[in-house]
């Protein structure tokens, strides 16, 4: 009886690994509504910032230096919570549609980006993140995306 307890136990925690293995492999980059906000091809143009109808990683981290800028009132190296979420007065970005900044400032993109969490989204993490989300619509790996890739179904968000 004990070593039947035991052994449930163990297959039980085995099981644990292997499911928290499983979600470390692949993180969560994107709710629902950030994948849909994003993947508009008003947003593509807002990134591409020369206009040849393909935003490359370079570009794509231009543009969300340029967002982490707009966020970042007190102009030090971190997003804290308020800094995301805005004043209501001041919730759209001018570089950004109103869809896509209501999604961005939602707290589970916060959670999602803030990797080390600390309550805070450091330049570094906002750009990896980012890196992230471009490089999983980039399925031709050829470090830019066409608007194809730009609004391909490929995040399992909810
Ligand atoms: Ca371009
Ligand atoms: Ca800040
Ligand atoms: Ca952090």
């Amino acid at each position: 009886m004990k070593t039947h307890l035991k052994l449930s136990t163990l297959v039980a925690t085995m099981l644990m690994v292997a499911t928290t293995q499983l979600m470390a492999a692949e993180p969560m980059l994107s709710t629902g509504g950030y994948a849909t906000q994003l993947q508009k091809l008003e947003m593509m143009k807002m990134l591409d910032a020369d206009g040849n109808h393909m935003v490359t990683i370079a570009e794509s981290d231009a543009y969300y230096n340029s967002i982490f800028d707009a966020l970042n009132k007190d102009q030090d190296d971190s997003l804290d919570t308020k800094e995301w979420a805005g004043t209501t007065k001041q919730t759209k970005l001018d570089l950004a549609t109103g869809g896509y900044t209501r999604e961005l400032r939602s707290m589970k993109m916060m959670k999602m980006m803030d990797t080390d969490a600390d309550h805070l989204v450091t330049r570094e993490e906002f750009l990896n993140h980012h890196r992230a989300i471009f490089n999983k619509m980039d399925t031709s790996t050829d470090k830019q995306l066409d608007a194809q890739e730009w609004v391909a179904k490929v995040f399992g968000g909810h």
